[in-house]
């Protein structure tokens, strides 16, 4: 249970006045203004502003610090998630565009590093919630239960190249799930800011992986977003990888699942940083020179690309890896997001070879 789970709003947010150093971007956005407008207003699914601003409450070192308690919380309380969204995906207005995957037969790219020497592996991946459940905050078990049930039956739907099995968590062995983990398959329940959320609420019930055959098209239930379709392989052909998952989101969408969907801000997420094209493309990639010089941040910044650990957000490289992704995902298409970070890589291997003199 989250520590601060029994604390109401006004205990909440007295906790993010106290906050001296934080640099959320909770604390920088919910004025005494927009406090006073939303503190007392719930949600379509029963959501309070209690429910979505307890993380970054409760933790001053959090980057966003709030989530929405469900999808009509975009709604009931915008005036301080659309504060935070324009912030965090840095847009002056809420205008997100249909979704364009652009033509995957003529994508113009294919291997980003064709000579097998900087990048390790590849992966591609969008959230996905379904449009009659709220997020963790709000849900019982038997949400979490019935939603998996529907998930399955969708995902069993799958034919060809993506068919697979799903695995729920309850029941697997703690050793299968330490080797899916450290084989960047499989989720764990080790994220502070989530579990604060509620995130690991009733867990592990409602929480599986489904994959296919060749273990390179994976989904998460009930992970942080109710569905991650995540299509991932070893090397650099990010074509190949976003190709797949293209004819995945198009074979899922037949399947019956009905996705949770705000004309301005596109596929809604648990986290506002995650809505919109809800797309996050990575490498890890072997970038010990550039990781060590002093303008790296600035480097990543230029290119609108994120650096993170390889075992997840807010872990460590090991060995001069990087995950290396785009960090803009509202505001822009999915194929344009997509460019963005394949930019983004192309400069980031340019440089590193530079560096090294090569
Ligand atoms: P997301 O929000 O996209 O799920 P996380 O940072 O939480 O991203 O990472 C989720 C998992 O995916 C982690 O185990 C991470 O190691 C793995 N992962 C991310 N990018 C890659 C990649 N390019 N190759 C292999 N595994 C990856
Ligand atoms: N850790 C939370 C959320 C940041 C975005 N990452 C997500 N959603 N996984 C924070 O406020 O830092």
């Amino acid at each position: 249970m989250a520590s601060g789970a029994n604390l109401n709003t006004e205990q909440l947010y007295e906790k993010l006045c106290a906050q001296k150093d934080s640099k959320s971007l909770l604390k920088k956005n919910l004025t005494p203004e927009i406090y006073k407008e939303c503190k007392d207003k719930v949600s379509k699914f029963k959501g309070k502003l209690a429910d979505c601003i307890r993380s970054g409450c409760m933790n001053p070192e959090s980057g966003v610090g709030i989530y929405a308690s469900d999808p009509d919380a975009y709604t009931t309380f915008a005036p301080i998630l659309d504060a935070v969204i324009k912030d965090y995906h840095k847009v002056d207005t809420l205008n997100h565009p249909q979704p364009n995957f652009g033509d995957i037969a003529n994508l113009g790219f294919g291997d980003l590093d064709p000579g097998k020497q900087m990048i390790v592996s590849t992966r591609v991946r969008v959230g996905r919630s379904h449009d009659s459940f709220g997020f963790p905050p709000v849900l019982t078990k038997e949400d979490r239960v019935d939603m998996e049930k529907v998930s399955k039956e969708c995902l069993a739907k799958l034919e060809g190249d993506l068919a697979g099995e799903y695995f729920p968590l309850t029941g697997m062995s703690k050793e299968t799930q330490t080797k899916l983990t450290e084989d960047h398959f499989l989720f764990n329940d080790s994220d502070r800011f989530l579990r604060e959320a509620g995130g690991y609420d009733d867990w592990p019930t409602g929480r599986g992986i489904f994959f296919n055959k060749a273990k390179n098209f994976l989904v998460w239930v009930n992970e942080e977003d109710h569905l991650r379709f995540i299509s991932m392989q070893m090397g650099g052909d990010l074509g190949e990888v976003y190709s797949r998952l293209v004819k995945a989101i198009g074979a899922l969408e037949k399947s019956g699942l009905k996705f949770a969907k705000k004309d301005n801000l596109g596929y809604l997420t648990f986290c506002p940083s995650n809505l919109g094209t809800t797309l996050r493309a990575s490498v890890h990639i072997k970038i010990p020179k550039l990781a060590a010089s002093p303008d790296f941040k600035e480097f990543c910044d230029k290119y609108n690309i994120q650096a993170r650990g390889i075992h997840g957000e807010h872990t460590e490289s090991v060995g001069g890896v990087y995950d290396i992704s785009n960090k803009r995902r509202l505001g822009l298409t999915e194929i344009d997001a997509l460019q963005e970070m394949r930019r983004g890589v192309e400069a980031v291997i340019a440089r590193e070879k530079e560096l090294a003199g090569k």
